[in-house]
């Protein structure tokens, strides 16, 4: 089998290539990767010698063609990710996340590869807090940001190739992520190495916010049961129960670090801010028998820290321009 995986040097699409030789070590793994500031070839380090790597943008057909052509799988994780960047500028978000789609839809109709869509919930919009229903495949679509309004506008490229074309693809559609490898600018990473740089955690607004956490392996783990054994042209919410408003995450962030669990400031909140994010996994979980391996947020959350405390090298070159960033746009309000 040979799988073509797009944004292979990122958070989540490194994590899938560690995690696809591990477990299906006959796969000839080819990754695409613009190499933008989200993306680094040190995430691949350790399975250098097992990938082939090519640099360019998912935009660039002349590019993206002739990989495409030479694989039987795409797995499409590329894509500018974080909702504060398209809040400053959309623009590389319409352009990756909608046209770099579309310019791998059209190469896998072409050539007739089976492709997966790796999308999020937040095309789902957001829920009150109080609401007793969560996200289901048949939710109607509600984008709140610039970036989940791409990824929205990407998954229904995905879906109109399929129904006007015959395209054999999936999409999934995965709740908040972490784990090893994430961004410090992303809400996680950024509280626990804010922690073990003597700085305060920063909570956006009231912190009442709820994200339905998932571990990244859990994540990847249930694109390959999706891309193995879903049925074509169908949607799979993944999500693992994993339901906690961003207060409670910093405190236990704070506690698992040995520090005051209120040491933390709250500052400017982002703008349409979304409120509560909820999966209802049941389709995949009785269709396909998937299960998440991570029993409960904290263990994972637990295991994160130990990560980002031992490897120190790899996100220290990126940390003080990311705080500074935030910095200029974020006032400490308490
Ligand atoms: P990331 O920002 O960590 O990584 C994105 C990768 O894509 C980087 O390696 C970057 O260099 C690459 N890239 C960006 N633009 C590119 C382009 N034009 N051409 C080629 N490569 C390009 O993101 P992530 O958190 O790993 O997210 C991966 C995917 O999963 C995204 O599609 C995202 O929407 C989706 N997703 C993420 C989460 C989450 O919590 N992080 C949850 C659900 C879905
Ligand atoms: O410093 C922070 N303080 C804070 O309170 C940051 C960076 C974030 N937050 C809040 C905002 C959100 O309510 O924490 C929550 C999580 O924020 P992010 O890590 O930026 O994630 P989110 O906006 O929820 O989107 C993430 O999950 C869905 C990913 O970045 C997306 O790529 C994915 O699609």
């Amino acid at each position: 089998m040979r799988v073509l995986v797009t944004g292979g040097a990122g958070f989540i699409g490194s994590n899938f290539v560690r995690c696809t030789l591990a477990t299906r070590p006959d796969t000839e793994v080819t990754v695409l990767d613009a190499l933008t500031y989200a993306g680094s070839r040190a995430n691949l380090a350790e399975v250098a010698d097992r990938v082939r790597f090519v640099e360019g943008d998912v935009a660039d057909a002349s590019v993206v063609a002739p990989l495409v052509a030479g694989s039987d799988l795409v797995v499409h994780f590329a894509a500018e990710s974080h909702n504060d960047n398209s809040l400053e500028d959309p623009s590389p978000f319409v352009r990756t996340n909608l046209v770099g789609t579309f310019t791998l839809l059209e190469a896998a109709r072409r050539h007739d590869v089976r492709y997966h869509h790796v999308s999020t919930d937040e095309v789902y919009g957001d829920l009150e807090l109080d609401d007793p229903t969560r996200f289901t495949e048949a939710t109607p679509y509600a984008p709140s940001s610039p970036y989940s309004a791409s990824k929205a506008g990407s998954d229904h490229l995905v879906r109109a190739w399929v129904r006007s074309f015959g395209l054999r693809a999936t999409i999934s559609n995965c709740s908040n992520s972490y784990g090893p490898r994430q961004h410090v600018e992303k809400f996680i990473p950024r509280q626990i190495t804010n922690v073990i740089d003597g700085l305060r955690p920063k909570l956006y607004g009231d912190g009442l916010n709820v994200r339905d956490w998932i571990h990244v392996d859990d994540h990847n783990d249930a694109v390959w049961t999706i891309v193995e054994r879903g049925r074509v042209g169908e949607t799979y919410l993944v999500g693992a129960d994993g339901e906690v408003n961003n207060r409670d995450v910093v405190r236990m962030v704070l506690e698992l670090m040995g520090r005051d669990p209120d040491d933390y400031d709250r500052v400017t909140d982002r703008a349409g801010h979304d409120r509560r994010y909820a999966i209802e996994a049941g389709k995949l979980r009785s269709e396909l028998g998937w299960r998440p391996r991570y029993e409960t947020f904290r263990d994972g959350l637990a295991a994160t820290i130990e990560w980002y405390r031992e490897n120190e090298a790899w996100w220290r070159p990126v940390k003080e321009a990311t705080e500074a960033r935030y910095a200029r746009s974020q006032q400490v309000l308490s």
